[in-house]
């Protein structure tokens, strides 16, 4: 059994399709981040950077094993499985890079992207957000064009469906965030239809629904969690 600490963000979801892809048994612990949950004691010791996801795999060899980080915990269950990670060295490494420019670059970028799009002017009202907005629209501009260049010539990021496509669909689907036309990207346009299609990311996506439906506004205990006082701890 796997507990999973979660919420319904981009990060959240990167590990219940993993899950759902490979039928592993999990339990989902919610970790409402707008409430403040990151913070709690027992969770920091799962992860001490308040940040969730996290995984316990409670039937780790040698006992009880807790991971942080979504690209440590894909790693971790690709190769417990020895699903979505090929065996194979150099198709292996072919992954592992795009995991990690994920990690690095497509998920912070468009966490700033986001940030400065949706929440920066009512957090901060009155203040002109347009040069944080436009910094990290146009990055995430040039990580699609990234993006759409390899999957000109490749099914998927690395060749093969793979964690690294696992990790990076939860971010590229909220271009529906900004004012960007998918069609400018088409090979990054039939990747997103493709991995949107597969039941697997379906389900996940509905398990968050579940948890977390959708709401336009923050509240302002969320504003203040995470964004304010809350994460001066
Ligand atoms: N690098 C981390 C990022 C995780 C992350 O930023 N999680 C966010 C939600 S998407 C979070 O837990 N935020 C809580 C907070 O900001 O206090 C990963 O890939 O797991």
């Amino acid at each position: 059994m796997i507990d999973l600490y979660y919420w319904p963000t981009p990060n959240g979801h990167k590990i219940t399709i993993f899950l759902e892809e490979a039928g592993l048994t999990y339990k989902i612990i919610p970790v409402d981040i707008g409430k403040g949950d990151q913070f709690k004691p027992d969770f920091l010791k799962i992860s001490p950077n308040n940040r969730m996801p996290a995984i316990v795999d409670q039937n780790a060899e040698g006992g009880p094993l807790s991971i942080f980080e979504s690209g440590a915990i894909l790693l971790y269950l690709a190769e417990k499985t020895g699903q979505f990670l090929p065996k194979d060295m150099r198709a292996k490494y072919q992954v592992l890079q795009w995991l990690f420019w994920q990690v690095g670059g497509l998920g912070p970028m468009m966490g700033q992207a986001n940030h400065f799009t949706r929440y920066a002017s009512e957090i901060d009202e009155g203040c002109d957000h347009s040069y944080g907005r436009e910094r990290y629209q146009n990055e995430t501009r040039r990580l699609f064009g990234v993006m759409d260049r390899q999957l000109a010539d490749h099914q998927f990021l690395a060749g093969e469906y793979s964690i690294a496509d696992i990790a990076s669909w939860p971010w590229a689907r909220a271009y529906k965030n900004y004012d960007f036309d998918i069609a400018d990207w088409p090979n990054l346009k039939r990747w997103h239809q493709t991995m949107k299609a597969r039941p697997a990311v379906r389900r996940a996506i509905d398990i968050g629904l579940g948890i977390n439906p959708p709401q336009d506004k923050l509240s302002e205990e969320a504003k203040k969690n995470l964004f304010g006082a809350g994460q001066k701890r």
